[in-house]
């Protein structure tokens, strides 16, 4: 048997002790301080926000970013945090990423000095939280079509409009917003405090993926945003893109993590169940569908990896995560339904983790770009061509 089926291809050999070291730690918090809050976490439509400091101790907040309090890690490293903290929920990693890679690295990569030492500390402390507003009711794949309206004005800016679908936005401190300059037609970033005058949210229930991370909209009304709070290096909708690269990055590694728990689990559980007096895993079938979840498993680790000496080399492009965020993500839901269907009717229950992933896994394969935007970004590398578009 294999030593270690979560590894098939001993690609731990290829890592660096520090990176296992960090991969081990979150591994251990996850098992013993975040699983324990999921059922009830999930069945009661909330977010476990007693784990917010402790992400802040354990470093998981910006941790790839260089200095103002974080730690500056390795492409490796914070790629396995993302997949430690994804075998636990995607909801999890989702506010571990909207932290880090969109809010902190918006102002990490386009804010003034000044905003950098004013809000990044208090982020990686987790003393503040922050949410990332681009998609609108009414503009989603297409954020060039954004109408959240942005006036210049004495000392500031006035911006009018609605955000939807924001993750993390009715706890948020502090809104990353993006809007239209209203003279120049340009997208521009903007920091919005949550006690600024003109600007309000509403929390978004009923959702059936994505349960314990908190999503909601954000209302804009005549809301004065001061000049010290425009991100001064954010002028245009290709800021708002280099983001989430940085996110969707996190996600082709966040999911393998998914895909790992719900493997698992199908193995176990195969391993144990008999049916005609025999153990599940001992059936042909049964075999060729664990050997699947396996083969996709290993070969978007190995992705994983390579993106990852890209984004070290400096040379990763967003197409080539485009193609990473594609893959993963729709490797890991088809792992989910599969390691489902073993599981029988126990699949369908909150006793295993395996139904919660599969409803997660349905929004990550479309938040961030969905499968079919990557798909068109990829052909339009390979062609030449958009076919975003008419
Ligand atoms: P297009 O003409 O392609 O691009 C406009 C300009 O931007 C440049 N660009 C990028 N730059 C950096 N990174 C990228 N990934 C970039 N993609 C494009 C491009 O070169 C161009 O630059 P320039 O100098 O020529 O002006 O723009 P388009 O209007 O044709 O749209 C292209 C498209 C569809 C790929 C893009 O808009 C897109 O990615 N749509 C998907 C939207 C999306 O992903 N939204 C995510 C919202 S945030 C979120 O979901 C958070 S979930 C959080 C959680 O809980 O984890
Ligand atoms: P649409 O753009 O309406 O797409 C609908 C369908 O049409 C999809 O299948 C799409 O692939 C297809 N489609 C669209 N255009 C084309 C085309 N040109 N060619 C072919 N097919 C096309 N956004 C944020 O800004 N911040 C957040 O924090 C955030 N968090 C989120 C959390 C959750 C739980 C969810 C569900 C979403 C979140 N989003 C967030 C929004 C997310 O990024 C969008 O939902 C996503 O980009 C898709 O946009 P849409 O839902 O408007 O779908």
């Amino acid at each position: 048997m294999s030593s270690n089926p979560l590894d098939f291809l001993n690609l731990q050999d290829l890592f660096k002790t520090e990176d296992l070291i960090v991969r081990d730690t979150v591994s251990d918090f996850v098992k013993r301080e975040v699983i324990p809050l999921l059922q009830k976490a999930h069945r009661e439509e909330v977010f476990p926000k007693e784990l917010i400091p402790r992400f802040a101790e354990m470093n998981l907040l910006g941790s790839n970013i260089k200095g103002y309090g974080c730690p500056g890690l390795n492409s490796v490293a914070y790629g396995l945090i993302m997949q430690e903290l994804e075998r636990a929920d995607s909801g999890i990693r989702s506010f571990c990423s909207v932290q880090g890679a969109l809010v902190m690295w918006a102002i990490f990569s386009y804010g003034s000095e000044e905003q950098k030492k004013q809000f990044l500390p208090e982020l990686a402390k987790g003393k503040k939280i922050g949410c990332f507003g681009l998609t609108e009711p009414d503009a989603g794949s297409d954020p060039a079509s954004i109408k959240c309206s942005a006036k210049k004005t004495k000392g500031g800016w006035i911006l009018n409009g609605n955000k939807m679908w924001i993750t993390n936005g009715s706890i948020a401190d502090l809104a990353v917003v993006w809007a239209k300059n209203s003279e120049t037609n340009n997208i521009q970033g903007f920091l919005v405090e949550k006690d600024f005058k003109g600007f309000s949210t509403s929390l978004m229930k009923g959702k059936f993926s994505l349960r314990i991370s908190v999503t909601s909209e954000l209302h804009f009304q005549d809301c004065f945003v001061p000049d010290s709070h425009i991100l001064p290096e954010a002028t245009a909708l290709k800021s708002a893109l280099g983001c989430l690269n940085q996110a969707r990055y996190g996600i082709a590694w966040g999911v393998v993590g998914s895909a790992m728990q719900c493997y698992q689990t199908a193995l176990e559980y195969a391993g144990v169940r008999t049916s005609f007096n025999k153990h599940l895993s001992s059936y042909q079938l049964v075999q060729a569908k664990l050997v699947k979840m396996v083969q996709e498993i290993s070969l978007a680790q190995l992705l994983n990896l390579h993106i990852a000496f890209l984004k070290e080399k400096e040379t990763l492009t967003p197409e080539q995560i485009s193609l990473a965020k594609m893959n993963n993500c729709k490797m890991a839901l088809q792992t989910a339904r599969q390691a489902r269907d073993i599981l029988g009717a126990n699949g369908i229950i909150d006793e295993y983790p395996i139904i919660r992933h599969l409803l997660n896994l349905e929004t990550v394969n479309t938040y961030e770009g969905t499968e079919d935007i990557h798909r068109l970004a990829v052909g339009r590398s390979l062609t030449g061509f958009q076919a975003f578009k008419a």
